[in-house]
């Protein structure tokens, strides 16, 4: 599998879609700092997309992964992504 990197506001889903990719068990847990989830799989805070300061720390995050998901929630109004903001991730978002 790819090494995917999920990022997205807080309460998206990252963590419960990377925990259905690899067929564990969902059980809620607040991501608070970046996990590796399975073998393949990086899991950010949303709080690190939320909070600019934090953006520095998904760009060098992003260089050991392959695809970045840009996840939004299917019932939140608003995403969190700015115009070309997967142009930070080199093109792997
Ligand atoms: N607060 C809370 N939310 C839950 C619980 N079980 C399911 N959820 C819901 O699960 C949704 C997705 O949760 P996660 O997959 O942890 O979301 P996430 O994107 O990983 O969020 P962060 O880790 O906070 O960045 C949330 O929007 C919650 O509404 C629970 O026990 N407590
Ligand atoms: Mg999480």
């Amino acid at each position: 599998m790819k090494k995917i990197m999920m990022v997205g506001k807080i309460g998206c889903g990252k963590t419960t879609l990377s925990q259905r990719l690899i067929g564990e068990q969902v059980s809620y847990k607040k991501t608070q700092s970046i996990q590796v989830i399975g073998d393949d799989i990086v899991d950010t805070p949303g709080e690190y997309v939320e909070q600019k300061q934090f953006y520095s720390a998904l760009i060098v995050t992003a260089v050991e992964a392959d695809v970045i998901l840009l996840l939004c929630s299917a019932i939140d109004e608003q995403n969190a992504f700015s115009p070309r903001m997967g142009s930070l991730f080199s093109g792997k978002a």
